[in-house]
């Protein structure tokens, strides 16, 4: 990590766990919004900001996500770090179909951070939402991230979609809460548990957010109301990784996905929504999880699992083939697949499969 703006010691998974052995998430640091009326000046604009990701990580993928499903893909420009994490953290190498550093041709995300504030201290973490023009993060908080890109380039982004409705804002608050806790994050304090104790903890909770998720869609097409909202986003980029990568390494490990065939069914119809597919890249989520020496030290890969649900979704789908299909993903209703096939289908009423 980095304390007062250098790079200290080697990357490890766990900074932070409580007296009981539970991993702690930092906090994010860079928290600001983009506003005609910003202090800071970081105005709604094209071209000026961009966004940094890794293909391995939920948090940034749900960013992507909404960056896609919301049309601004020719608004703020994306980079890929390789989601294996070196001994510095993230990288840019090129490999695997990620990036190079376009802006600033840093080698490692933590000279974005501290061309961003040369006394960073802290984890250089990734989504990153840079400003080009001020050299400077403008957020690394990801739950920011989808309310940045829902509502703070209304002027560019498609407005039919709105991933935050006001009428559901109520409902959508306890199941994020309930969903962040025990799911999204509960994985992470199930994989990087330095005891038994907060292992079992959270791995309960795991299964016990399976099992309330497998109730709830067992009569439901989305997971708050009956349109796509962020909500799903929260839920996707977990399910997705979690035959990948949580099974097996995070030892998440008591029932296989395939228990909950309500849960699969709606990871499938979320698959075919053309912003939700090319988020995916299996072999760098696997390649990445699975570069994490503290959990698996000679860093060998798996070959599987192969998982029908994942279809024909594979590392090549390329961000212009996202945008490509962004017409299609324009009205949520719409169901595409991911090989090129764009047409909308009316699919919010129809019967849940
Ligand atoms: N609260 C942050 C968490 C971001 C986060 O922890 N990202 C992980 C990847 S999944 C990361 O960059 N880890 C690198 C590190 O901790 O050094 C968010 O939701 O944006």
């Amino acid at each position: 990590m980095l304390i007062e703006g250098r790079w200290t010691e080697n990357w490890q998974p766990v900074q932070k766990a409580d007296a009981e052995g539970r991993f702690i998430r930092q906090e994010s640091r860079f928290r600001h919004r983009i506003s005609t009326r910003s202090e800071w000046g970081f105005t709604p604009e094209r071209g000026r900001y961009h966004l940094y990701v890794a293909y391995l990580c939920p948090w940034a993928s749900r960013a992507l996500i909404a960056l896609r499903l919301k049309g601004l893909d020719d608004v703020i420009s994306v980079s890929a770090v390789d989601p294996r994490l070196s001994e510095q953290g993230w990288e840019f190498t090129g490999a695997l179909g990620t990036d190079r550093d376009p802006l600033e041709g840093a080698r490692y995300l933590h000279q974005i951070y501290t061309q961003a504030d040369p006394q960073f201290t802290g984890r250089a973490t990734v989504p990153v939402l840079w400003d080009r023009r001020r050299r400077t993060i403008v957020n690394n908080e990801s739950a920011d991230l989808l309310l940045i890109l829902n509502r703070d380039f209304d002027a560019f982004a498609d407005p039919s979609i709105d991933l935050r409705p006001a009428a559901l804002e109520r409902e959508i608050e306890p199941v994020n809460a309930r969903l962040y806790e025990d799911f999204n994050n509960g994985v992470y304090r199930a994989g990087f548990a330095v005891t038994q104790m907060a292992y079992d903890e959270a791995v309960e909770r795991v299964f016990a957010t399976l099992d309330w998720l497998e109730d709830r869609l067992s009569n439901a097409r989305w997971l708050v109301g009956d349109q796509l909202t962020e909500t799903d986003i929260r839920a996707f980029v977990t399910l997705v990784r979690y035959d990948l990568a949580y099974f097996g390494l995070f030892k998440c490990n008591r029932r296989p996905l395939s228990a909950y065939p309500a849960v699969v069914a709606y990871l499938a119809r979320l698959l075919e929504i053309p912003a939700f597919a090319a988020s995916v890249r299996p072999e760098q989520i696997k390649a990445g999880y699975y570069s994490i020496k503290a959990l698996n030290p000679n860093g060998i890969v798996p070959r599987g699992p192969q998982l029908d649900y994942l279809g024909a979704i594979g590392d090549a789908a390329t961000p212009t083939q996202a945008s490509q299909c962004a017409s299609a993903t324009r009205r949520v209703i719409t169901v595409a697949t991911v090989n090129g096939d764009c047409r909308p289908r009316i699919a919010t009423s129809g019967p849940v499969p």
